[in-house]
């Protein structure tokens, strides 16, 4: 069964929300990119195709407290840049995407201000200790198995809504402060 579908970009944001849905239910297997993990839980790795990006397996952090990171991996076929600019989320007061930086040797994570570069024929990932989408002021906490809607601006390509499924990560991951410590630095 095929995993790619190919979008407009205007005009299918409610169709892609439920695409997924029905990939969940397929299992593992021949992902791009990330699919060493997908043995005995069934996490498909959705794929998205918005102009000349590509979006490969979404998923986002359960937590017990109204705080979750997204993360992804984002290709760029194309021969021009792109940018990701904007992220929203419904159940989400505020969304910025964030990236990880260290000084005087803590890291802290800090909104990219100007958006995250997908370079021409290159991609980014979007994961644990990286760059990621920081979901603030939730109306609850996610909890692993549900699944949520982010909508993803490109400067270039343009907006796509898709559907992530919430999972569980180790808590001791590199991720800065989505463990116990969240909270304080949710001010910046
Ligand atoms: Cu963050």
């Amino acid at each position: 069964m095929s995993r790619r579908f190919v979008l407009r970009p205007l005009g299918a944001l409610l169709v892609v929300a439920l695409v997924p849905l029905a990939l969940a239910a397929c299992g593992g297997g021949d992902s791009e990119g990330n699919g060493d993990e997908s043995e005995a839980t069934p996490t498909a790795a959705a794929t998205y195709t918005l102009g000349d990006i590509v979006i490969v397996g979404p998923a986002a952090r359960a937590n017990p407290n109204p705080v979750s990171s997204v993360y992804m991996h984002i290709e760029n076929r194309g021969s021009q840049a792109d940018r990701l600019v904007g992220v929203a989320c419904p159940l989400a007061g505020m969304a910025q995407i964030h990236e990880v930086v260290t000084e005087g040797g803590q890291s802290k994570m800090q909104e990219m201000a100007h958006g995250l570069e997908i370079p021409p024929g290159g991609h980014v990932e979007l994961k644990p200790g990286g760059y990621h989408i920081m979901l603030m002021d939730l109306e609850r906490p996610l909890q692993e198995g549900e699944t949520i809607e982010v909508t993803l601006r490109f400067e270039r390509a343009g907006e796509i809504t898709i559907a992530v499924p919430v999972r569980s990560y180790d808590t001791e991951s590199t991720d800065s402060g989505m463990g116990s410590g969240m909270g304080s630095g949710m001010n910046h």
